[in-house]
């Protein structure tokens, strides 16, 4: 897409939380993710890497019945499958997960599709195949069980010149450090532990994403 016909995005990537359930109990999970959805999260992906279909699905609903409370997209992470049957809102894929054209095709174009992008070919490939919106990095190391290497600022706001989708920036990303993303045309930024893994997720949401709004070069996409 011709990176200047800017189309009202279907996802606000402003402060998009990817969710991390290890070692917490369920109900203190889905507490958490529910104190988010107040502190102001734009955009929510649920991502399980150890759970059977079953209780990923089981799981799905119940977040669902959160976020649709506070109107605040649902994405599933990887699984198209368990997006349909639990009526989330779509799916974030990366590269070694069903490639961008066929879940868009399987969800149909009223979904969202969101992909991993890690190099400027890789980011022009998904937008052409159909992503909404893309996420890129990891910008800093993180604690987060992830597969995943550094991607170079430049690179970050190479991709972000290069294409007409929102981009967010993710990967150990937290309100003290989002100063190195005051010269990129980012759309947004995604977080887990500067919002899962804090004593008062609400309150971090709601600093964090005053800290992203207040990024100068910011990329408004919605
Ligand atoms: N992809 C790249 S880094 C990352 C993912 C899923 C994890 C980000 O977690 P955190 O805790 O915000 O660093
Ligand atoms: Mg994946």
């Amino acid at each position: 897409m011709d990176p200047h016909t800017l189309h009202t995005p279907k996802a606000d990537v402003t402060l998009y939380l990817v969710t991390d359930s290890t070692g917490l109990r369920e109900e203190d999970f889905l507490t958490r993710v529910e104190k988010a959805c107040r502190g102001g999260i734009t955009l929510l992906q649920l991502r399980e890497k150890e759970r059977s279909g079953r209780e990923y699905f089981r799981l799905a609903l119940k977040v669902k019945e959160i976020s649709s409370r506070y109107h605040i997209p649902l994405l599933i992470d990887d699984r198209v499958d368990i997006a349909l049957a639990a009526g989330a809102d779509g799916v974030h894929v990366g590269q070694s997960d069903l490639p961008v054209k066929e879940a868009r095709r399987l969800l149909g174009p009223d979904k969202i599709v969101g992909a991993t992008a890690k190099t400027v070919p890789q980011a022009l490939e998904a937008e052409a195949a159909g992503a909404d919106y893309l996420g890129v990095g990891a910008i800093f190391p993180t604690t987060t069980k992830v597969v995943t290497v550094l991607t170079a600022v430049e690179t970050l706001n190479a991709i972000c010149q290069a294409v007409g989708i929102p981009v967010a920036a993710i990967g150990g990303l937290n309100k003290g450090n989002l100063s190195i993303l005051e010269n990129s045309p980012i759309s947004g930024v995604s977080v887990v532990s500067a919002i899962m893994k804090q004593a008062d997720p609400e309150n971090a949401a709601r600093e964090l994403k005053k800290a992203v709004c207040a990024l100068p070069s910011r990329r408004h996409l919605s």
